[in-house]
């Protein structure tokens, strides 16, 4: 058998790209997995990832990890409060000269839509009440993933999951985080996908140049819990982007602004029939109303852009 040690200097010189493609527990065609590898290359190695619960905690299985940086696992609620942990202790070492101001991390928290739309959200709020100086990565599944997607706050309205049978599907409506996060007055909000990777790397890039909360939502397309076959990730993704179902927006400054708003949206339902999470709306029957009501709220949302 090889010791841990020789597999960390194998695993060290690989590049990120392998790190977080290959060899990881994942599933196929991951969403949030592609967003957090294209992330993890525009933030870098200098990063500390302080993660809560979920699909993503997977990466890192003591003592190993394949970010190049830190990494530290806290219960689902606290990873907003861990990342105040992490900061304060850079930022000691820092002004007692024991570390050099090149040897500074960013420090980015990791969690899903269960921990940022619900259980972590009042230690998110409190982050960004006391203007920490840290990155949020909320990669949304629309559900708990790595517990079987049962449904989370960020679940679609009209979704099967694990706890949402039946002909209706989830009974409930998706929080509007980026709305919640933006009422805080950040320094930064922006919706990314992995599949529009220009979007993302120029919103990443951007939100690394500032300081103070910056707060990132990726919808994560999820094979697995939504139920499709994972070669059409990037499909959905663009589907979600071209339908209208997920805009590409920015919170900066007291402004929002939408970065790529579908010239012509392509009907909802292209994006819905691809997924078996939404399969009953239109097997044995169609569900017109249903499907009615889910073009309407898009519809709504961008009536109100302008
Ligand atoms: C307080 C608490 N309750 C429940 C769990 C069990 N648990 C582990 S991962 C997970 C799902 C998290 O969902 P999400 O944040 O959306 O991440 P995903 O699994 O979808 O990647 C749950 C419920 C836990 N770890 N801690
Ligand atoms: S369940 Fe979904 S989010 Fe979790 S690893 Fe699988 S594809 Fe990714
Ligand atoms: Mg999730």
């Amino acid at each position: 058998m090889t010791d841990p040690e020789t597999i960390y200097q194998r695993m060290k010189d690989l590049p990120s790209a392998r790190l977080l493609g290959a060899g990881t527990p994942m599933c196929a065609g991951c969403g949030g997995l592609q967003a957090l590898h294209e992330i993890y290359d525009v933030l870098g190695e200098k990063t500390v990832y302080v993660n809560a619960a979920g699909c993503m905690t997977l990466l890192s299985v003591y003592p190993f990890t394949p970010f190049r940086g830190s990494w530290l696992y806290t219960a689902m609620a606290s990873a907003p409060a861990g990342a105040q942990g992490v900061r304060d202790a850079l930022d000691i070492l820092l002004k007692e000269h024991r570390i050099p101001p090149a040897e500074d991390v960013d420090v980015v928290v990791l969690t899903g839509d269960g921990a940022a739309y619900g259980m972590g959200l009042s230690a998110a709020s409190g982050a960004m009440e006391r203007n920490l100086n840290f990155i949020y990565i909320c990669y949304d599944n629309e559900g708990y993933g790595n517990t079987g997607q049962q449904y989370s706050a960020a679940t679609p309205h009209a979704a099967r999951t694990a706890t949402s049978k039946g002909g209706q599907g989830f009974a409930g409506y998706k929080k509007d985080l980026f709305s919640i996060w933006a009422a805080h007055k950040p320094a930064y909000v922006a919706t990314v996908i992995g599949s529009e990777p220009l979007d993302l790397a120029r919103k990443i890039e951007k939100a690394k140049r500032m300081k103070g909360p910056r707060m990132i939502i990726a919808l994560a397309p999820c094979p697995t819990g939504w139920d499709y076959d994972p070669q059409e990730s990037v499909k959905i993704g663009k589907l979600a982007v071209s339908t209208g179902v997920w805009p590409l927006k920015e919170y900066l400054n007291g402004k929002v602004t939408h970065t790529m708003p579908p010239r012509q949206r392509r009907p909802v339902e292209e994006y819905l029939k691809l997924q078996g999470r939404f399969a009953h709306l239109f097997t044995p029957r169609r569900n017109e109303p249903l499907l009615a009501e889910l073009q309407a709220s898009v519809d709504a949302y961008w009536a109100g852009v302008g």
